[in-house]
């Protein structure tokens, strides 16, 4: 491959890879990278400008139900033995303090903050990576056990967010500064902020945020006095009874439910727990966007597989109907029933 001197050269690579995922193609993938980094293509590029967007682009077609889950865990697989590959390919020497990467409990996009671990060891900073789902408790006596100068927390899914704000405070007490990031804060960072956390955007922001360490630590106190009225408290507590009534509702307005096969039943019984679970974190941070941003994200998923949007909407109404009770989470869902209908009016345009 010639040297991506011009931006065609960078589509051409873009292309390239992303065809090397489609084939599950380990190689090529790897092969094409390298080929950047060859070319002088600096390590953090090839990281953030064909990794993090093809990675993006997986997830794009597997929402549109144009990859099966297996093909976005292969290219994810292949995504990380390119990661992988360019770290070894550069393999910088630590100059400076280190820097502890995980994810939050619960969470199992690892990829993104492993870009992040290996933009900040680009930049010297020792980096100790502890990947997916790490319980709150082991990593508060990890930071107990090593000095370090920060710790960076990901969460991309905005329904961790209530564990996330138990995270954070728990590196707060080890009086360990704490930044944020990943989709999960909302793509402005604004429920970082509501947490009271400091929030990166990227890879390279974090790491001029975590070598800032009077901006890291300068932030603003969490602003939850909303939770003072306890919906978020007794709707975690109701999950499990919800999520009955809400099937039980369904099997009785839509008979073919009663049909469904044992892997239909389940992803239904998961998408009324996420709608619960998404609920509550709108809840947490107070805000209906969080919410009304999931059901569009929901109807979209269902509609690119045959369920039609109106199966959101009838479940939303069902939730509606019995937290009538709950003025917070009653207002957040009849926003959300607002958001199917607008849906189904643009679709029948
Ligand atoms: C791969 C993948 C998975 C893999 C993850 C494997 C792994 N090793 O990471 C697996 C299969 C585990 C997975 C599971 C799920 N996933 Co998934 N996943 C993805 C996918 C396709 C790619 C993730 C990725 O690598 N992105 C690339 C990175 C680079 O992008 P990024 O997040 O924007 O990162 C940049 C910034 O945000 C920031 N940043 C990111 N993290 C951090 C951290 C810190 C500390 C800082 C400072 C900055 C920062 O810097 C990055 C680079 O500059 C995304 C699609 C997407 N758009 O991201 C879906 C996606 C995130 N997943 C999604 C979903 C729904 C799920 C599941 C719920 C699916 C299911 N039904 O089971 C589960 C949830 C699992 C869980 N509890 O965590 C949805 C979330 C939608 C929503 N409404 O929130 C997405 C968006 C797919 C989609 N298009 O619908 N997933």
């Amino acid at each position: 491959m010639t040297a991506p001197t011009t931006e065609t050269d960078a589509a051409q690579a873009y292309h390239a890879f992303l065809a090397a995922l489609a084939d599950a193609d380990e190689y090529a993938a790897v092969d094409v990278a390298v080929r950047l980094l060859d070319a002088g293509v600096p390590a953090e590029r090839v990281l953030l400008d064909l990794v993090a967007p093809a990675q993006t682009e997986v997830g794009e077609r597997w929402a549109r139900n144009e990859w099966s889950v297996a093909q976005e865990h292969a290219a994810t697989h292949i995504s990380e033995r390119v990661v992988a590959a360019v770290a070894a390919h550069v393999n910088p020497r630590p100059t400076r303090g280190r820097v502890v990467v995980a994810c939050m409990d619960g969470e199992w996009h690892a990829l993104p903050p492993r870009l992040v671990a290996e933009v900040l060891r680009l930049r010297g900073w020792q980096v100790t990576f502890l990947g997916a789902s790490v319980p709150a408790a082991h990593l508060v006596s990890y930071l107990h056990r090593h000095d370090a100068h920060a710790v960076a927390l990901a969460c991309a899914l905005p329904m961790r967010l209530p564990h996330a704000h138990r995270m954070i405070e728990a590196c707060r007490r080890s009086d360990v500064p704490v930044v944020v990031g990943g989709r999960g804060f909302g793509v402005d960072g604004r429920w970082a902020r509501r947490l009271g956390v400091a929030w990166a955007p990227n890879a390279p922001a974090a790491a001029d945020l975590v070598a800032d360490e009077r901006a890291l630590r300068r932030v603003r106190p969490a602003d939850l006095p909303h939770l003072a009225d306890d919906e978020y408290a007794s709707l975690v507590k109701r999950r499990g009874e919800l999520i009955d009534s809400a099937l039980a509702d369904l099997r009785e307005r839509v008979p073919a439910v009663n049909d469904y096969t044992p892997a239909q039943l389940d992803s239904t019984v998961s998408d009324l727990g996420y709608i619960v679970d998404f609920l509550a974190a709108a809840l947490y941070v107070d805000d209906s966007s969080l919410f009304t941003e999931f059901v569009g994200w929901l109807a979209a998923i269902l509609t690119s597989r045959g369920v039609p949007a109106v199966a959101v909407g009838r479940s939303l109404g069902h939730y509606h109907q019995v937290l009538r009770d709950f003025p917070r989470a009653a207002r957040f869902l009849a926003d959300g029933e607002a958001e199917v209908a607008g849906l189904r009016r643009d679709v029948h345009r």
